[in-house]
C-alpha cells in the first residue's frame, strides 16, 4: 500500500437505526423506518431493527473494537427520534445523554467523534405532516440540530448534517424501496430541495454555536454511458443530474444542474435566497462511494420509459460483483474524486471518504486456534483497491483527508434486512456476539503501517 500524507485520517462508520436496536428504550419515538419495517413485505427477510447490533446497549464493545482497530475517527449517527420523540419540542434528556456518554468515551479513547445528524430516521410524526415533501421539515431539522449542538457541542468538533439525501429522494420518495416507501417518481423532487435546505439551515445553526466544522455526505456514482450513441450520452447526463448533481452542485457551486434532460426547467420548491443558504461554505465534503453505474437510453418497453424516465441502468460486464451484485471498479472512485476537483477547482472543500465498503455472504468458521474466524478475502481486495484509488486521486491533486470503512459491524441493511453483511466485524444475529473478520485485522495493520 502506498503511503498516505501524514495527518490522513482512518476510520469506520455506522448509523443509529442500523446498529442501535432498543427502538423503544428511554422514550424513543417512532421513525419512518420503524413504520416501514412493520409493514409486511417491505423488508426482504421480514426482519426489523428492534435489536440490530444491540449497540445502544453494547456500545462499549463497539468502542473496544474501534480502539483495537486504531481508528482516528468514528462516524455514527444521532437518532432524531431519541432526541425529539415527536419530532418537535425540547430535547429528551435520556436520548441526548446516551450520545454524550458515547462521545465522552470516544474522546477518552483518543477517537474523534464524527456524528451525522440525520441518517434516514425521520420522526414518524413529521412524515405524517408531509415529511421531506414539506418545506417546514427543513425548519424542524434546524430546531433539532440546535438541540443536539447545544447538548454536545462542547465536545464535538465536526458535524455531518445529512447522509445521502439522494437515497431519501430517489428510493424513499420516488421508488418506494426505502422508507417512507412513497412512489411519487418525479414528484419526489421537492424532497431533494427541502433536505438541502435543511442542510443549509443546520449549517447556520452550527456556525452560530461556535467554531465546529461542518460537512454534508453525498453518495456519488461514476456514470458511464453504455455506448457512443448520443442517446446514451444524453441518458447518462440525466442520470448524473438526478443521482449526483442535484445533491452536489447546490452545495458546492450554489446552483442546480441543467434539469432539461429530466423534462424540468427549474428545481421544484426552490425559493429566493435558498441557494445562498445551501451553498454556505462547508469545511469538508463527505463522499460515499460503492460502485459506478452504466447508463443507456431507456428502451421503449422498460419500466423506466413507462415512468417517464429517459435512462436505464444496465449491467457492467466482466468485473467482479459484491454480495449485493454491485460491480467492483475501484478506478471509478478515482474518477469521481478527480471530476469533483476538475469541476470545482479550489472551491472544492477537502474531501473525506465517509463510506466505502462491500457486502459479502460471510461465514463463521473455526480458526486454527479453535476460536471463531471469518475469512473475507473479497472484502479485503475491495477495500485495498478502493484505498489505492483514493491514493491515486490524491496524487492527481485531489485534497482527500480521510477514509472511513462502511461498516464497523454487520448491521440492518435497510430494505435488505440482514441479508447483506458489510462489517469488518461479524454480528451473530442470535446472540449479538462480535467476531473479527480477516478484514478487521487487515485494516488494523494498514492503519498501523501508515502511522509507522
Ligand atoms: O448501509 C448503507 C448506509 O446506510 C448508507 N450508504 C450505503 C450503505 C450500504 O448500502
Amino acid at each position: 500500500m502506498p503511503r498516505f500524507p501524514s495527518g490522513f485520517r482512518w476510520g469506520a462508520a455506522t448509523a443509529a437505526f442500523q446498529v442501535e436496536g432498543s427502538t423503544r428504550a428511554d422514550g424513543r419515538g417512532d421513525s419512518i423506518w420503524d413504520v416501514f419495517t412493520r409493514t409486511l413485505g417491505l423488508v426482504l427477510d421480514g426482519s426489523n431493527a428492534d435489536v440490530a447490533a444491540d449497540s445502544y446497549v453494547r456500545w462499549r464493545d463497539d468502542l473496544a473494537l474501534l480502539a483495537e482497530l486504531g481508528v482516528d475517527d468514528y462516524r455514527f449517527s444521532i437518532a432524531w427520534p431519541r432526541v425529539q420523540p415527536e419530532g418537535a419540542g425540547t430535547a429528551h434528556a435520556a436520548g441526548l445523554d446516551h450520545y454524550a456518554r458515547v462521545v465522552d468515551a470516544l474522546l477518552e479513547a483518543g477517537i474523534r467523534p464524527l456524528p451525522t445528524l440525520y441518517h434516514w430516521d425521520l420522526p414518524q410524526p413529521l412524515e405524517e405532516a408531509g415529511g421531506w415533501l414539506a418545506r417546514d421539515t427543513a425548519a424542524r431539522f434546524a430546531d433539532y440540530a440546535a438541540l443536539v449542538v447545544d447538548g454536545l457541542g462542547d465536545r464535538v468538533g465536526q458535524w455531518i448534517t445529512l447522509n445521502e439525501p439522494a437515497m431519501t429522494t430517489l428510493q424513499g420518495y420516488a421508488l418506494g424501496t426505502l422508507a417512507p416507501g412513497r412512489t411519487l417518481m418525479m414528484a419526489a423532487l421537492p424532497t431533494a430541495h427541502h433536505q438541502l435546505l435543511a442542510h443549509g439551515l443546520a449549517t447556520r445553526v452550527i456556525r452560530a454555536a461556535g467554531d465546529a466544522e461542518v460537512g454534508i455526505v453525498n453518495n456519488h456514482t461514476h456514470v458511464v454511458p453504455a455506448s457512443d450513441d448520443p442517446a446514451d450520452h444524453l441518458a447518462a447526463g440525466a442520470f448524473d443530474a438526478i443521482y449526483n448533481r442535484i445533491f452536489a452542485d447546490p452545495v458546492l457551486a450554489g446552483r442546480y444542474p441543467d434539469l432539461s434532460g429530466l423534462g424540468l426547467d427549474r428545481m421544484p420548491g426552490l425559493e429566493d435566497g435558498d441557494l445562498e443558504l445551501i451553498a454556505a461554505p462547508i469545511d469538508f465534503y463527505g463522499v460515499n462511494f460503492y460502485n459506478p453505474t452504466r447508463v443507456a437510453a431507456a428502451s421503449a418497453d422498460s419500466e423506466f420509459a413507462a415512468a417517464g424516465l429517459p435512462f436505464e441502468p444496465v449491467e457492467i460486464e466482466g468485473v467482479p460483483v459484491t454480495g449485493f451484485g454491485w460491480p467492483v471498479v475501484p478506478e471509478a472512485l478515482t474518477e469521481v474524486l478527480v471530476s469533483l476537483r476538475e469541476e470545482h477547482g479550489d472551491a472544492l472543500p477537502p474531501i473525506v471518504i465517509t463510506e466505502n465498503g462491500a457486502s459479502y455472504p460471510d461465514e463463521v468458521v473455526e480458526g486454527d486456534d479453535g476460536g471463531r474466524r471469518v475469512h473475507d478475502p473479497e472484502r479485503i481486495a475491495y477495500l485495498d483497491g478502493h484505498i489505492r484509488a483514493v491514493h491515486d486521486a490524491i496524487e492527481r491533486g485531489v485534497d482527500v483527508r480521510g477514509y472511513l470503512v462502511w461498516s464497523l459491524i454487520d448491521n440492518f441493511e435497510w430494505a435488505d434486512g440482514y441479508t447483506q453483511r458489510f462489517g469488518l466485524v461479524h454480528l451473530d444475529l442470535d446472540t449479538g456476539e462480535r467476531t473479527r473478520k480477516d478484514s478487521f485485522d487487515w485494516f488494523r495493520d494498514l492503519i498501523a503501517a501508515q502511522r509507522g
